[in-house]
C-alpha cells in the first residue's frame, strides 16, 4: 500500500516513520510513504501557500492553487489515490475506518494548517475528510502519523502471527485484561495467582472475566454494541454478584 502525505512540515514526519514497527513496516517495503513540501507545489517565486480569509476575521487559510497542484502532479501515475482531507470537522477516525483505509491501494493524505484549508479544495479534491477526535491539534499532522500508523499495522505481513490484528480488542469490540510479567510480587503487589497456575482454561476465563469488568468500568458504551456469548454473561453475572457482595 501506498501513502502520499502533503504537508507544510515534512520534518514533522522523520522519526515517527523510521520507529517501530512502522519503521520496519517501511523498511521491508510493506507499505510506501511519500512526504510531499506543500511549498514545492506554489506557483509564485516565494512559495506562499496561505492567504487571509475572505471576509476577514483571524487566521489563514491554506490556498487552493498548492493542493490542486500536489494533487495533480501526485495523481498523473495510477492507481488514482484516494484523497483524504484531515480536518476537525471530518468523519471520526475508529478501527472501522483504518480496515476501510486498509483496502486501497493509494491514499493521499492532505494535512490542513492554520484555520484550515479554502472550501473548494474540501469539494474538489477530497474523497473524504477525516478528524481523528474531538480534540484541537495544531494541524493535520499528527492526524496524519495515526492514520498511518493504524492502517499500516492491519497491513498483510506487517505484525508477526502472535499479535494478529483479527485479535485485537477494538476489534473485537471490548478493552484488553491486565497483563503482568515477572517478577511474581512487586512492592506488596501479587500477580494473580491463576495466571502462574499454567491451567489454561482457567486462564482464558480471568482474561475474559478481567475484560468484561474493565469494559463494564470504563467503556459501557463498547460492551452495550458487543456481540456478547453465553459464557460472557455468565461472567458478567459472576461480576455483578462480586459487587453485590462487596457492598454487604
Ligand atoms: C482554534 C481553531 N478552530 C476554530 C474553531 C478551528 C481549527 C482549525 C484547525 C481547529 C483545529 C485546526 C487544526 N486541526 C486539524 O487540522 C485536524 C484535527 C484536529 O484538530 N482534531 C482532530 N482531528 C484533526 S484532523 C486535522
Amino acid at each position: 500500500m501506498r501513502f502520499d502525505v502533503v504537508t507544510i512540515f515534512p520534518e514533522y514526519f522523520t522519526s515517527p516513520l523510521q520507529c517501530s514497527i512502522l519503521g520496519r513496516a517501511v523498511e521491508a517495503g510493506l507499505v510506501t510513504v511519500y512526504i510531499h513540501n506543500l511549498r514545492d507545489f506554489a506557483p509564485d517565486r516565494h512559495r506562499v501557500v496561505d492567504d487571509y480569509p475572505y471576509g476577514g476575521g483571524g487566521g489563514m487559510v491554506l490556498k487552493p492553487e498548492p493542493l490542486f497542484a500536489a494533487h495533480q502532479a501526485l495523481s498523473a501515475e495510477p492507481p488514482a489515490p484516494y484523497v483524504v482531507l484531515l480536518s476537525p470537522q471530518g468523519r471520526v477516525f475508529t478501527q472501522k475506518v483504518a480496515e476501510e483505509l486498509a483496502e486501497r491501494p493509494r491514499v493521499l493524505l492532505l494535512c490542513g494548517h492554520y484555520e484550515g484549508v479554502d472550501e473548494r479544495v474540501r469539494e474538489a479534491l477530497a474523497d473524504e475528510e477525516i478528524s481523528v477526535g474531538d480534540y484541537v491539534l495544531t494541524g493535520g499532522e499528527p492526524a496524519a502519523l495515526v492514520i498511518i500508523d493504524a492502517v499500516t499495522r492491519l497491513l498483510p505481513g506487517v505484525l508477526g502471527d502472535e499479535q494478529a490484528p483479527a485479535k485485537d480488542s477494538f476489534a473485537e469490540g471490548l478493552l484488553e485484561y491486565p497483563h503482568y510479567t515477572r517478577p511474581a510480587e512487586w512492592r506488596g503487589r501479587r500477580v494473580p495467582e491463576v495466571l502462574l497456575s499454567g491451567h489454561h482454561e482457567q486462564i482464558r476465563r480471568w482474561r475474559r472475566k478481567e475484560s468484561l469488568r474493565r469494559t463494564q468500568q470504563r467503556r459501557p458504551d463498547l460492551l452495550a454494541k458487543a456481540t456478547l456469548t453465553r459464557e460472557d454473561h455468565e461472567l458478567l453475572a459472576e461480576i455483578a454478584a462480586e459487587q453485590e457482595a462487596w457492598e454487604w
